[in-house]
């Protein structure tokens, strides 16, 4: 098969199957991919996106992925470039979003001769974090077809390292017509049934949103991380997590829906208490201190808990400046996504349980791609706020590119306290001189984002007070607040 019919046949499989986003970085070596998506898009079949790095793309795709919730296909050319995409390989892997990766490669015999931008072993390169497919020169059609079958099928990270030779590609050649691609139907899950009493409390990280309805039906406080998607209304609550360690007596059971990690103090609790943990389709399993008494697929209430243990949950608290200021950008937006590191952290203590749509990166925590990830959801979404910390901006600042990126009705919310603020909480500060803090860890910067956003083409807003950020809100994305905290 030539190289334009391979990239065709594999392109209009996986759009049959539901891959309706093409994410494509220049090169040479993927040309007949990249040709492939245009047709697609040109039929309104589907949408492609070109970003120029590859890290950048990869984020913005597993945005894109965790909005709709349908695999998306991210197209990049040999060598290095491929390698840009490991750090979105890893949080799609911990976090199970369906990223496609589809990686051009030189044909076989030219690996290990010397010959330009060709890797030993491309294929495979992500590790255990994708599972890996080739498609070699003398691919069937056969092949081609099952290994896109098995991509749509895998519902987390894969690669499809492609071979292609001369010619490279074949722009008159018209793609194939393809018959819908059903997806594989998902096994039953056994339940086990909870005994619920008034010494137990819910607690929902990422990938826990299933942990709303059992608290409900269980009528027990529900302690849901912010990017949970289980904050959503009553019997969420909205508590200082230095006072849940003096309820920790009284609290003797846990039930864990996802991977929750903002908080010492929930760990604290999970670690000390019996635990029953419904097991993540996103996050996996989690039980980190080795404690769990269940871990099943679903988990269903047996009673409820009485009204006077949920209300103890509720009391009443001041809100520090921070506090003020995370939980302003709380309220103002309905699609939130959170940058890692502080701030979310503040925003898991003082977020009122509301119906939003929230989403960070939480499979491992990075402070990378994040503003990729964004521009991801906000293209697939609409309006959305991006609410991080001046480090996690300037990381992906290369992210801010809005080359091909059309429309963008994204709202970027600075916390700027120059430089790295969570570490000024780790034990090792009251250890070390304060120099040395600052110098290792806290990494203050002076980077001018007024200067940094209008070098991107986006609109820049500064703020330092409430006051000031409420008359900044409506200023329509891109737009950069920066407000100095
Ligand atoms: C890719 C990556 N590198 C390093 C870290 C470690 N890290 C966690 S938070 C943080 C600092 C973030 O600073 P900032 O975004 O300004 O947030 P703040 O704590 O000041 O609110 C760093 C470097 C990480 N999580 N991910
Ligand atoms: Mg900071």
């Amino acid at each position: 098969m030539s190289s334009q019919s391979v990239a065709n046949l594999l392109l209009a499989t996986l759009n049959a199957g539901g891959v309706q986003r093409f994410f494509i970085a220049p090169g040479s070596r993927s040309q007949a991919l990249a040709i492939a998506a245009a047709k697609l898009e040109s039929a309104s079949k589907a949408r492609a996106t070109v970003r120029l790095d590859e890290r950048s793309l990869g984020f913005t795709a597993l945005g894109a992925a965790m909005a709709s919730g349908k695999p998306v296909a991210v197209i990049v050319t040999s060598g290095t470039a491929v390698g840009n995409l490991m750090p979105v390989a890893l949080e799609a892997h911990h976090s199970s979003v369906p990223v496609i990766f589809i990686t051009a490669d030189r044909p076989e015999r030219l690996r290990g001769v010397g010959a330009n931008q060709t890797l030993e072993n491309q294929g495979g390169i992500f590790g255990f974090a994708a599972r890996s497919f080739e498609i070699g020169l003398d691919a069937t059609e056969g092949h081609i077809g099952s290994v896109a079958r098995a991509a749509l099928d895998a519902a987390a990270p894969v690669q499809i390292n492609v071979q292609f030779d001369l010619p490279l590609s074949d722009g008159a050649l018209e793609l194939p017509e393809i018959s819908p691609v059903l997806p594989e139907a998902k096994p039953e899950t056994s339940a086990v049934h909870v005994p619920i009493d008034d010494s137990m409390v819910v607690v929902a990280g990422a990938g826990g949103e299933a942990a709303f309805e059992f608290a409900k039906a269980a009528n027990l406080p529900l302690i849901a991380e912010p990017s949970s998607m289980a904050r959503t209304g009553s019997p969420a609550i909205r508590f200082p997590m230095a006072a849940l360690l003096e309820r920790q007596a009284e609290i003797k059971k846990v039930v864990v829906f996802g991977k929750p990690t903002l908080s010492r103090q929930v760990q604290a609790l999970i670690a000390s208490s019996e635990l029953w943990v419904e097991r993540s389709l996103s996050h996996g399993d989690f039980d980190p201190h080795g404690n769990a008494t269940v871990v099943a697929d679903r988990l269903v209430p047996q009673g409820r808990a009485s009204d006077d243990w949920v209300r103890s949950f509720n009391i009443e608290f001041e809100l520090s400046e921070r506090q003020q200021f995370v939980s302003y950008v709380w309220q103002k937006s309905d699609r939130l996504v959170l940058g890692a590191s502080d701030l979310i952290r503040e925003l898991d203590q003082v977020a009122t349980p509301e119906p939003k749509e929230v989403f960070s990166n939480r499979g491992l925590a990075g402070i990378d791609g994040t503003v990729s990830t964004a521009i991801g959801i906000a293209l697939e979404r609409g309006e959305t706020t991006l609410l991080l910390g001046d480090l996690t901006l300037l990381h992906d600042a290369s992210g801010l590119n809005l080359t091909d990126i059309g429309e963008l009705p994204l709202r970027i919310v600075v916390g700027n306290d120059s430089g790295g603020h969570i570490f000024s909480r780790l034990e090792v500060a009251q250890e070390i001189a304060s120099e040395q803090l600052s110098r290792f860890f806290i990494t203050p910067q002076q980077v001018d984002l007024a200067a940094l956003a209008s070098a991107y083409g986006w609109k820049y807003q500064l703020c330092n007070s409430i006051a000031s950020l409420d008359a900044a809100w409506d200023v329509t994305g891109p737009v950069i607040i920066d407000y100095r905290l």
